[in-house]
């Protein structure tokens, strides 16, 4: 039976009732966006509180998929089990590589969600889309809620915001744990995991994050009374993985017992407030830049009679002289 015909209230009340297909459909209209998300985020939102929402990220080619396929098997199904949205740099499309090549899809928990989102074509809306797809997941029942993105550039750490655990991947060779650093994923990092610990050079990428971790404690992190474990994993093999979730699970612990998850959302959902309210006033500022008003204006900073500051305060302050 198509879903098609039915309205958003009823595609939601069928998501939280565990329909699949239902979730599928709503984190569609999530990813697209617009009056139609919001309605969605307007019914889920209050659901699904409690889910445990993970972010893993890291270097293109890291094995984060790899490892992700290995997690969703190790962790047992609570509710309806584990979900995972895969940011995919890669595919042209939603249903490009999801999970690592090598771990088959049949090794994995089949009772798990998973969802790819193509960057390809998305300008600035992917940051604000995945918080909300997780939140649809979380309501439809799913625990944990497994955000995979690249640890590149601006988006992914907006996008690993998003998580109340922030899981680090690196591997071995090629300076990765120094990328890191540069990448700012050194503060955000909540665990670290050396992945292909199975390749030549694992220990010495070890060493490397202790040193750096060693540093950024002198200049002081966010979580000052807690120290990010490193975990050596072997994704193809499966080994470390128990290690991996069991990391997670402490750190949850840690979040619960410290009151320290309550005011990580506090700041998520100020981050995520401020993200919209500055995609919102982007396209405002773009919808006015073809106005007659904005052109009149460009003609009169040519001509020296006003600068470009003020020109700028009108757009943002019309009211202002
Ligand atoms: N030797 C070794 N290879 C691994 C391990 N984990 C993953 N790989 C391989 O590394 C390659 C990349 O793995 P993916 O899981 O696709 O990596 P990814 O980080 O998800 O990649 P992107 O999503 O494209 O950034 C694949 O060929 C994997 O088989 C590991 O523990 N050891
Ligand atoms: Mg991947």
């Amino acid at each position: 039976m198509s879903l098609r015909h039915l309205s958003i209230d009823e595609l939601v009340d069928r998501a939280l009732g565990g329909d699949r297909r239902a979730v599928g459909r709503l984190l569609s209209i999530v990813e697209r966006g617009g009056a139609e998300a919001e309605q969605v985020e307007t019914r889920t939102h209050a659901h699904g509180t409690d889910a445990h929402v993970i972010g893993i990220t890291g270097a293109p080619g890291a094995g984060k998929s790899t490892m992700v396929a290995r997690l969703v098997a190790a962790f047992t199904a609570a509710s309806r089990g584990p979900a995972v949205v895969a940011v995919d740099p890669s595919s042209p499309l939603t249903g490009g590589a999801i999970l690592g090549d090598r771990v088959r899809m049949a090794e994995v928990d089949t009772s798990a969600f998973i969802r790819s989102v193509a960057t390809r074509g998305h300008s600035g809306g992917l940051a604000l889309s995945v918080p909300g797809s997780a939140r649809v997941l979380a309501a439809a029942g799913f625990d944990p809620v497994i955000i995979e993105t690249v640890g590149v550039g601006q988006v992914e750490v907006d996008v690993t915001a998003a998580a109340d655990t922030t899981v680090v991947v690196v591997t071995p060779g090629m300076g990765d744990a120094v990328q890191a650093n540069k990448a700012g994923l050194l503060e955000v990092a909540d665990i670290f995991v050396v992945n292909k610990a199975d390749l030549p050079g694992a220990s010495d990428a070890r060493r490397d994050l202790e040193l750096m971790l060693e540093l950024s404690h002198v200049t002081g992190q966010e979580d000052a009374s807690r120290r990010p474990p490193i975990v050596m994993v072997d994704s193809l093999a499966g080994e470390g993985i128990d290690a991996v979730r069991g990391a997670i699970d402490e750190h949850h612990d840690h979040l619960v017992t410290t009151d320290r998850l309550v005011e990580r959302r506090r700041r998520r959902a100020r981050y995520e407030m401020r993200s919209r309210a500055a995609l919102a006033f982007e396209r405002h500022l773009d919808d006015q830049l073809h106005t007659s008003e904005v052109a009149a204006m460009v003609e009169d900073v040519l001509a020296g009679s006003e600068t470009p500051s003020s020109a700028a305060r009108r757009l943002w302050q019309p009211d202002a002289s």
